[in-house]
């Protein structure tokens, strides 16, 4: 079975920015105050715009062709598909089931009873639970200092796989950044697909745009698509 770990490289020629590159995300917004529990606590209004903001953004862009190669090597392959992003624009190139470690931009969550639902184009603090009622409500995405989602089984997904693969990701951010050590500690084979080399562990590589090595790659390994 082939793992792939996904990260903002992936949609950053859809239109989605990323975090850490030059004029990232991070370069324009402290993640003090917009990514943590603590500073949601601060000002849950500046949080919301920052979130809104980028659900709107992500509404309107589209999958590029790295997206619709992964959707593929799902779907012929078996391949299990791991995302730290929180767009959908996997499912939205047609792939079954992504596992988004980091939570979802279109999906609002309960901090008092925990239900998630799916999430108001703007939201705002004084927005109630459907569920319980409280005014607690929260995006359902990952802050730091959180727990990731999934991550039993994205362990059983590390044990079965012959082939870890991380798809435009910096390795910054732990759990996430950590599989690749996981994945070669346990003999399984490590390749890297980003733009420029990162800091990790892989046994092998191709750097270029998403759009053009993930593409190719997934031909290498599947064949050329039927047309
Ligand atoms: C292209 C491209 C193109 C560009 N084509 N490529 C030490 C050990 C363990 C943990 C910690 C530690 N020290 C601190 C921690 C905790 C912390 C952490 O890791 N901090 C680090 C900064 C050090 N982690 C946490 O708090 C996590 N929770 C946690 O650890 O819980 C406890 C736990 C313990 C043990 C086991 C399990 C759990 C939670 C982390 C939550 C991260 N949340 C965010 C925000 C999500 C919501 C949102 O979107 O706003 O997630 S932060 C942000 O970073 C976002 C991303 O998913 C994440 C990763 O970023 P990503 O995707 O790698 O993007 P970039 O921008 O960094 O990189 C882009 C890459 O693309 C680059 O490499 C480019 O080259 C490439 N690229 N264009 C191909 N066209």
């Amino acid at each position: 079975m082939i793992f792939v770990l996904t990260g903002a490289g992936l949609s950053a020629e859809s239109g989605l920015g990323t975090f850490r590159d030059a004029g990232g995300i991070w370069s324009r917004y402290d993640l003090e105050d917009v990514a943590t529990p603590q500073g949601y606590a601060r000002d849950p209004v500046r949080v919301l715009d920052f979130y809104n903001a980028r659900r709107a953004n992500a509404a309107g862009a589209r999958p590029n062709a790295a997206h619709g190669a992964l959707a593929r090597l799902e779907r012929e392959a078996g391949a299990m598909l791991v995302t730290q992003n929180v767009d959908g624009l996997l499912e939205a190139a047609g792939a079954a089931d992504v596992l988004h470690m980091h939570g979802r931009l279109d999906r609002a969550l309960c901090n008092r009873c925990r239900r998630s639902w799916e999430a108001p184009e703007v939201m705002c603090p004084f927005d109630a639970c459907p569920n319980c009622g409280a005014q607690a409500v929260r995006p359902d995405v990952v802050w730091f200092g959180e727990m990731p989602y999934g991550l039993d089984e994205i362990e059983a997904g590390l044990a079965r796989a012959a082939l870890f693969v991380a798809v435009g990701t910096s390795g910054t951010v732990y759990p996430a950044a950590g599989f690749v050590d996981a994945a070669r500690d346990a003999g399984v084979a490590t390749l890297e697909l980003n733009l420029e080399r990162t800091g990790g562990r892989f046994d092998d590589a191709r750097y270029g745009p998403a759009s053009e090595v993930v593409p190719a790659w997934v031909d290498e390994v599947l064949g050329p698509p039927r047309t």
